[in-house]
Formats: C-alpha cells, structure tokens, sequence
C-alpha cells in the first residue's frame, strides 16, 4: 500500500548512496564504503553526544589542541573514533582534523583513493548547555600512486568530491552531497540507520535572516558594517532581517540552509582571516550552499576557489541565500 511505501521502502543512506554509484559503472563502491564509515563514526558521536551529561564526559581533558582550546573529553573521544573509523574503512590516505596539529598520512597497507579533512566536534565550546554541536566533513581524491603528502589536502574547494555534516541536536540529521544536490538523512535510533527525510534540499533565494557575532562589531570592516547595517536599517522600506546566531557553525549553517538568509563569520582587526578554517568548516560549508543553489564567498573571491597553503588555515566566509551573498559581494565589490 502506498501509506505503508515509507515505511517498508526504507532509503537508507546507503543504499542512497549505492544508488549514486550504480551512476558511474566503473565504480568499485570504494566511496560507499568510505561514507559508511564516516556514518559509523557519527553514530557513534550521536550515541556519546546524547549521554554525555549522563557519562560525565563533559569537562575538561585536562589537554589543549592544537587551537589552544582546552579539549573536552568529547572532542578528543570522536577524534579518535573518527581517525580509527577512516583508517580501518582501507579507502583513505590522508586525514586532517581540526583536533590533530599535523596531518595523519594513513600506513601503506591500509591506503585507499580518498583524503578527508574534518571536524569531529565542531562547536564543542556549547556541549555543555546542550547547544547543537555538530561534525563536518569534506573528501578530496587521491590523484597519483606516490607517497601522499599535504599537497594532496592543499587543494581548491572546487577539486572536493563530497562534503557533509552531521549535526548533534533534537534529532541527529546528516547532511550529504556528493555533487549531485543535498540530501538530509534523519537517524532512526530504533534502527539505527540514517534514513532520507529531505531529498535535494534547496535554499531559498533569498532569506530574512542575518547570522553573525554582533559582539565583534566594533572590528569589523567597512563592508560587513555596511551590509549588517543594512540588515538592521532597510533603506528600502523592506523589513529588517532577523538575527538568529547559535555559536555552532553546523547548527547556523543547517537553520540557513533550510529558512535561507545568510551567515557571516567576517575578517576584523584582531583576526584578519576571519576564524573558521578553510578545509573543514569553510569548504564542506560552501560546497553545500552551492550544491543548494546558494553560494559563499570570502570578501575576496568565491569560497571554493581558495587554495589553502596550510592545513589549518583560516577565512572569513560570508555563505547563504544566493540573493543575500550577492549583496555583500557588491558592497565587497565597491569598497
Ligand atoms: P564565536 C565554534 O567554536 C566555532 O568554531 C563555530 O562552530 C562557530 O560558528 C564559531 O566558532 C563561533 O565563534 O567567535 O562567534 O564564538
């Protein structure tokens, strides 16, 4: 029966995915092998996320990453889930996260066509008022048999084959494109699977929401000012934009990419690259954006057309509803 369609025809992300690689014959399903992976890994973070009040894994590691942030036990648990789960999947080579100061390059043995760049808890700093925090993730190709390096994770935005997120909240949703649109897949605890909810997700056009730290303003620059200005004192008689800011890019991002509007995390005078990194929270981000007819932008040029020199790089990144990016890329354009 169709009522029941939903409930016996379950598209699982795998199989979603499987369904994506049935496209390209000459697949070895090395990709669907590698997303499970990083799917175990986030169901594990969702299990440890959710009884963390509980298991009192929240609080202090007592050790500091590489940001000089104090880690929590959280950040340093999914880290290393994370690392373990790509390393043993045998279809990556290269591994950067957020928490590692050097690349991990993965044993001969074990090595596969892929290179990761994540985050394993980003907005971990809200894990303990229950904020959602989330994962974020991108994938690179490896483009040669030789000893992998840095070089192969030192590349545009533009070279990523897939990128993601996975946010810890109400729900655990994990937000997916591999080129061809975003995909939202709610995990079903009772299953333990994630399963697709919202097929091709596309961002409005335009939003009436602005997401940004107010609290930096007095740093920011000409054109951010102008444009949040703008946001706050139409000049047009259109009404003012709502402000809705979390503190957690995943969960920012997640509210902009289904209401629409815009997220800004600006260069100003005490940080001039802004402060999110460019592999693993600006790229995965805007790939996203634009896989949902947005876009995203640096103050300088389209995102994804950066080509970080450092693994841990930062830029200021202003992403969203395409109308309201453009704006700020004509303020950006005057100044
Ligand atoms: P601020 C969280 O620490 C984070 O890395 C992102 O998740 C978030 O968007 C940003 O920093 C918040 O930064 O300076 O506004 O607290």
């Amino acid at each position: 029966h169709a009522a029941d369609a939903h409930r016996t025809d379950l598209m699982t992300i795998t199989r979603f995915v499987l369904n994506e690689q049935s496209k390209y014959p000459e697949s070895r399903g090395d990709f669907t092998i590698l997303l499970s992976h990083i799917v175990l890994g986030c169901k594990f973070v969702c299990s440890a996320v959710n009884k963390a009040g509980l298991a009192k894994l929240i609080g202090l590691a007592g050790e500091t990453n590489i940001q000089g942030e104090e880690q929590k036990k959280l950040d340093v648990l999914s880290n290393d889930v994370f690392v373990k789960a790509l390393v043993s999947s045998g279809r990556t080579s290269v591994l950067v996260s957020e928490e590692d100061e050097e690349a991990t390059f993965v044993e001969p043995s074990k090595r596969g066509k892929y290179c990761v760049v994540f985050d394993p808890l980003d907005g971990s700093s809200n894990i303990d008022c229950g904020v959602s925090i989330g994962t974020i993730f991108g994938i690179y190709t490896l483009d040669h048999t030789n000893e992998p390096t840095t070089e192969d994770v030192l590349k545009p935005g533009n070279e990523m084959v897939a990128a993601g997120y996975c946010m810890y909240g109400s729900s655990c949703m994990l937000v997916l494109s591999t080129g061809t649109g975003v995909h939202g897949f709610t995990l079903d605890p009772s299953l333990g699977e994630f399963i697709l909810t919202h097929p091709d997700i596309k961002i409005p056009k335009k939003g009436n929401i602005y997401s940004v730290n107010e609290g930096n303003a007095q740093n920011w620059d000409g054109p951010t000012t102008k444009y949040v200005e703008k946001c706050k004192f139409p000049k047009d008689g259109s009404p003012a934009k709502s402000l809705r800011y979390v503190g957690s890019m995943v969960a920012d991002v997640h509210r902009t990419l289904l209401y629409g509007g815009i997220f800004l995390y600006p260069a100003d005078k005490k940080s001039p690259n802004g402060k999110l990194r460019v592999l693993y929270e600006v790229f995965p981000m805007s790939f996203l954006m634009e896989q949902a007819g947005g876009q995203a932008f640096t103050g300088q040029k389209r995102a994804l057309d950066l080509v970080p020199e450092k693994i841990h790089e930062r830029s200021p990144i202003f992403l969203g509803s395409y109308d309201d990016v453009e704006e700020i890329k004509a303020l950006y354009a005057e100044a």
